[in-house]
């Protein structure tokens, strides 16, 4: 018996939303890690569509702004949304593998061309919601959350259509621990549901995700998981480029995985920010491959 659903792996090499080397090879180490082998086993039918290709020739500062490769960053999102759109299109879950963070700018211009009141699972570290003006680095990969709230450059919140992409209250940050100054006062402003890892130690992540679940449920059509490797604990997860100690755990995670496979809301997901050469034998993409078999229903028994 097959699962009805396909799903379509996007590979996305980018590393130029940031300065750490290494990032881009993430797509390759989490297919190395068997990703394909475990959905199979799990009887999906399994596509792999390759790789965006990202043109590094273009990626030079730009003049004007301060936001770092954003000609080479702009360009391989549109690439990704249009091909995002292609998958879902076609009836497939698009199973996105980054690459750095700023490669959601693309996933969900695609994903949101389909749902007229997305949501968006944000499990992360970071908020990832600076703009130009208040980003302490430059780095597009802190900045993709607020590009689909429609805050940004406009070469980056116009890709695809319509901004913004999402709502703010369908969004649910959970594992925030390094908020820049500027991404709290847009949280308070917007009212954006954040569960900081002080929520997630309080009330556990049987809580958390059960919330979410019924937060998002009732209002979207559709759910995105945006899963940054970083919002675990560096001891889980080595290989990331901004790691910040006292993350969720692999237990955690896995366990917030099970739960939303049972509750059927995902309807896309990408696994962004693993980085091979900072991570140890390939921990960091084994990792993100067994949630991701979690995230599609993996069971012990
Ligand atoms: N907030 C910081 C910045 O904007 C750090 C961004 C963190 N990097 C990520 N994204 N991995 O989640 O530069
Ligand atoms: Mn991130
Ligand atoms: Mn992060
Ligand atoms: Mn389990």
């Amino acid at each position: 018996m097959t699962n009805e659903k396909k799903i379509a792996i996007i590979g996305v090499p980018m590393d130029l939303g940031q300065l750490r080397r290494g990032v881009d090879m993430g797509p390759s180490a989490i297919r190395y890690a068997g990703i394909t082998d475990r959905l199979e086993a799990l009887h999906y039918e399994v596509e792999d569509c390759g790789d965006v290709e990202i043109n590094k020739t273009h990626a030079v500062h730009s003049e004007n702004t301060n936001l770092k490769n954003l000609k080479a960053v702009a360009e391989a999102s549109h690439k990704l949304a249009e091909k995002v759109d292609n998958v879902i299109e076609a009836g497939s879950f698009p199973l996105v593998l980054g690459g750095d963070h700023s490669i959601a700018i693309g996933t969900l211009a695609g994903v949101a061309k389909h749902y007229s009141n997305l949501g968006v699972i944000w499990y992360d570290a970071h908020g990832d919601l600076n703009t130009a003006e208040t980003s302490p680095t430059g780095n597009i990969h802190g900045m993709p959350l607020a590009v689909s709230l429609g805050l940004g450059h406009e070469e980056l919140t116009g890709i695809y259509g319509k901004s913004p992409k999402v709502k703010p209250e369908n969004i649910v940050i959970i594992g925030a621990r390094d908020l820049d100054e500027g991404e709290k006062a847009l949280i308070k402003e917007k009212g954006i549901k954040v569960y900081t890892m002080h929520e997630v130690d309080r009330l556990g992540m049987t809580k958390v995700i059960e919330e979410t679940i019924e937060y998002l449920q009732e209002k979207t059509d559709g759910v995105h998981l945006s899963l940054d490797l970083d919002g675990l604990d560096p001891n889980d997860a080595p290989g990331v480029g901004t790691p910040v100690i006292g993350g969720i755990s692999y237990r955690e995670s896995h366990l917030a995985m099970e739960m939303l496979a049972e509750s059927g809301l995902i309807t896309s997901a990408e696994f962004v920010e693993v980085n091979p050469i900072l991570d140890e034998k390939n921990k960091t993409a084994s990792v993100a491959v067994a949630l991701m078999a979690s995230l599609f229903g993996s069971k012990l028994l």
